[in-house]
């Protein structure tokens, strides 16, 4: 059966090539330069209302917008989970987050979170072909145990598959506030090697905690330890002042490194992950993009982050690239307005309502944990359209495999290329969501959110609601897309069956 699965997605591949070389330059044709670049530009907590076409009047994104414009815009696309490092693994590994102990929030000095030796997204793609690199916001983890940031930094992003690598070594607000490129902490003096801690700080240093007056940004909760650029982070650190990045640059730092990427590698088959840091805590837009949304801070950078990807799409444009690259544009989890800072998210969001319509948010097992903007565009094969089948991150491995001719070796991920393309309106069947055991499963329109324990709200500051009930809860998205009407008590039968399917995904 996986033969013949696999069988008729090289001919797929076939097809899709044989069509494509029309609009190849003759001279250049050969096999490897038919295969379409691929690049996924994935935001860090946008939310599905944070996008112009997805509906926000408030600020408008028109670069976002054009990616959803000239290709499929989804509307019913998800992340696997509400929070990044388990979204970002999924999307990565092709597996579900529950399947493995570490895939939740990690620390900013955590060991690499994949199992060596597993086919990934990136080793999929370097396996068909491609050159593979990654660009911005990592946040799985780096090296062993015993890893020295002032040494090789392995295994990382080079030992699951990416040829290339420039990162943020964990989140703007964790340190090490460092970029690693390849396996080295860029500009790093070896006469100021950096220290990091998660359990105390260096000697002589100072923090958020102790010494505000510092500060240019106080948190309101976390986020009062080491300071840097008049900001207090999680996490200590000491030294290595050369290798510091600015956080006001950084949205300028990954558009520079992924334009460069693209220049270099033009004339081969690519795949770029691309990953902004917009609108993660702590939002310090470049000065050219400060007060420019009215909306604050939050807004500010979304339109930064909107403007770097217009640039990036203009490059792409000038190599003459666009035409043969698959875009995918979407966002690791939901929108928060208070994730730890007091950058004025909630008090100039103003009529903006970045959950456009959905409800919960960030951290919830609501849909607009998950449920994020997720747009595909590829103008030598797709035609503009707006679809509804049911779409996750974590199937671009299995569905990037089918285009390329490469084996799906991993468990969650499946093969939905008709979707993507907009070939099909079938998607996914179903869906679980979620990490570790705190999950939901989506199926059709139907969402079960099975009894958790826990708290309603998060927490007095970032306001979203968990989604954890101690009653069962299902709701039917199509008629009741802000999940008002808890339907469990009058379709038992469904619950059941939706809970004996969650048993069986967990099983398989
Ligand atoms: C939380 C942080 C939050 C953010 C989040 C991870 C505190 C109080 N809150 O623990 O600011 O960093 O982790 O966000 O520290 S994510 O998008 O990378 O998952
Ligand atoms: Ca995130």
């Amino acid at each position: 059966m996986q033969s013949i699965k696999h069988l008729a997605n090289l001919c797929l591949f076939f097809i899709l090539v044989n069509c494509g070389s029309k609009t190849e330059n003759k001279s250049s044709e050969t096999n490897s330069n038919l295969k379409p670049n691929i690049v996924v530009i994935y935001a860090d907590d946008l939310g599905y209302g944070d996008v112009s076409s997805y509906g926000s009047t408030e600020l408008i994104t028109p670069n976002f917008d054009r990616i959803a414009n000239e290709g499929i815009k989804f509307i019913n696309g998800y992340a696997t989970s509400p929070t990044c490092t388990p979204s970002r693994f999924s999307m990565l590994s092709g597996i579900y987050p529950f399947r493995s102990r570490r895939a939740k929030i990690l620390p900013g000095n955590a060991p690499l979170l994949f199992e060596a030796g597993k086919q990934t997204l990136p080793s999929m793609l370097h396996d068909a072909g491609y050159f593979t690199g990654v660009i911005g916001k990592w946040h799985l983890g780096l090296g062993d145990e015993n890893m020295n940031w002032n040494d090789d930094i392995k295994p990382g992003p080079r030992e699951i598959g990416f040829d290339y690598s420039y990162i943020m070594a964990s989140t703007n607000d964790r340190v090490p506030s460092v970029y690693v490129k390849n396996h080295r902490i860029d500009g790093l003096d070896p006469n100021d090697p950096i220290e990091v801690s998660y359990q105390k700080n260096f000697e002589g240093e100072p923090t958020g905690k102790e010494n505000p007056e510092l500060l240019k940004l106080h948190p309101s909760h976390g986020h009062n330890q080491s300071i840097h650029n008049g900001i207090s982070r999680i996490g200590y650190m000491r030294g290595g002042k050369s290798a510091l990045f600015i956080d006001e640059d950084m949205s300028d730092d990954f558009l520079k490194e992924s334009k460069q990427f693209i220049n270099d590698h033009k004339d081969e088959p690519f795949f770029l992950f691309y990953s902004l840091h917009q609108p993660h805590v702590p939002r310090i837009p470049h000065p050219r993009f400060a007060g420019k949304s009215g909306l604050g801070p939050r807004g500010d950078v979304i339109l930064e982050a909107d403007w770097a990807v217009g640039e990036f799409l203009d490059e792409l444009d000038k190599l003459g690239l666009a035409e043969n690259t698959i875009i995918v544009f979407s966002s690791d989890n939901g929108p928060v307005l208070d994730d730890g800072y007091h950058d004025e998210a909630e008090t100039k969001i103003g009529d903006h309502t970045p959950k456009g319509g959905l409800r919960g948010g960030k951290y919830s097992l609501f849909d607009a944990g998950t449920h994020v903007p997720f747009m595909v565009r590829w103008p030598a094969k797709i035609k503009p359209a707006v679809s509804n089948a049911l779409v996750c991150q974590i199937d671009l491995t299995a569905s990037f495999a089918a285009l390329t001719g490469q084996e799906n070796k991993t468990v969650d991920s499946e093969n939905i290329l008709d979707a993507l393309t907009g070939v099909s309106s079938q998607g996914r069947k179903n869906l679980l969501l979620g990490q570790g055991n705190i999950t939901s499963y989506r199926k059709g329109d139907y969402v079960l959110i099975p009894p958790h324990k826990g708290n309603k709200i998060i927490n007095k500051w970032v306001k979203n609601e968990t989604g954890r009930d101690l009653n069962m809860q299902l709701y039917n998205l199509k008629e009741d897309r802000g999940q008002q009407n808890n339907i469990a008590a009058e379709h038992p039968e469904m619950v059941r069956e939706m809970l004996e399917e969650i048993e069986a995904i967990r099983n398989k």
